[in-house]
């Protein structure tokens, strides 16, 4: 009887299992230990790559009692423990739904990765993703990906979204997972972090994966040619290592940005600056929606604040009322 219990990262969520790598780097296929929930957390996933966690192993008769552990080829475990995390991505699971996906945890940043055109990333997909990760202290990336597909009107248009989100204090790169134009900055902020990828399906997350850590070679997928859209190719979250330090999470691409948690009041302190602006309000509780001696509508109509980030704002406001989001953003 095997009763030892060891400590380990979950590498790989495949939805049923949760690859783990103990501290001695063995590999084990996991399952968790009965219905143990995390802390008022009603998630999808309780367990999310990144995690650091207790396992337990199992004996090898019930390995074989589980055909896609068993085709894998690891020894089984039972996750028993969680362990506290510095941080992590949380979203909600679907539209109206009240349950929570995490993303990844445990992270040092989040490399947004989203393209101007094919397909296009909405702005206020970008920014709800964005004031999801400062709600939960994670630093965010943005990184644009497919310049060489663009034309002039697009590189305008990218040259502006990037100033505006420099000006924000967010670190912008511009590259190409085919011809390598920019990659090299990009390397060098990924070095020694632990980097999550999330965007929208297509965009190319597991293209750049496979450029910056060769041996990975995760399946990508062509957009479908009636919607020029991805056409969600990865479908479980896995984290890889980079050469010299530090590891990638790939992961599966998400069509909207439902914001899990925030309450209405909480919106504006996630958007920089909103919140910077916002306390020459008038009034302490302004919603920046109609009120006399509004700082923010103010700086929208001089154009300090951009149009794209005050509606992103006005659609996070308008989950908090509806309780739902949009599926498009
Ligand atoms: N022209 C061009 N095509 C790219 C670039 N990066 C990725 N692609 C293509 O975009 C398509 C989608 O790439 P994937 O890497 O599968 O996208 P993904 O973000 O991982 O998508 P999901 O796994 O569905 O979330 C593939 O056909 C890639 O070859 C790029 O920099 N330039
Ligand atoms: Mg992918
Ligand atoms: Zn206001």
């Amino acid at each position: 009887m095997c009763s030892v219990v060891v400590r380990g990262l979950v590498v790989r969520n495949t939805g049923s299992w949760y690859d783990v790598r103990t501290d001695e780097g063995q590999f084990f296929a996991c399952k968790v230990k009965g219905n143990f929930r995390l802390r008022g957390i009603r998630s999808t996933n309780p367990v999310a790559v990144g995690d650091f966690v207790e396992i337990k192993p199992t004996e090898s008769a019930s390995s074989s009692s589980s055909p896609d552990a068993f085709a894998s080829g690891l020894p089984t475990a039972l996750i028993t423990e969680i362990h506290d995390r510095r941080n992590y991505i949380i979203r909600r699971a679907s539209n109206l739904s009240k349950q929570s996906h995490i993303i990844a945890a445990n992270v040092d940043q989040a490399c947004l990765i989203v393209t101007i055109a094919h397909p296009e990333t909405n702005t206020t997909f970008i920014d709800r993703f964005l004031a999801s990760a400062e709600a939960y202290r994670v630093p965010v990336a943005l990184v644009f990906n497919k310049v060489d597909l663009y034309d002039a009107d697009q590189i305008r248009y990218l040259d502006a979204i990037m100033a505006l989100y420099r000006l924000l204090g967010y670190a912008c790169f511009a590259v190409s997972a085919y011809t390598g134009e920019g990659m090299d900055s990009l390397v060098v902020e990924l070095q020694g972090k632990t980097s999550l990828f999330s965007g929208n399906s297509g965009v190319g997350k597991s293209t750049l994966l496979n450029r910056l850590v060769p041996e990975a070679q995760v399946k990508t997928a062509e957009l479908s040619t009636a919607h020029d859209q991805g056409q969600h190719t990865t479908t479980f979250s896995e984290m890889f290592d980079l050469a010299g330090s530090g590891c990638i999470i790939d992961t599966p691409g998400i069509r909207g940005f439902g914001t899990y948690d925030f309450e209405p009041d909480e919106v504006s302190h996630y958007f920089r600056e909103i919140f910077r602006v916002g306390r020459e309000c008038r009034f302490g509780n302004c919603t920046h929606t109609h009120e006399p001696g509004c700082a923010v509508l103010k700086a929208l109509d001089n154009h300090e604040i951009a149009e794209s980030r005050y509606l992103s704002y006005l659609s996070m406001l308008e989950d908090k009322n509806e309780r739902k989001y949009r599926e498009k953003y």
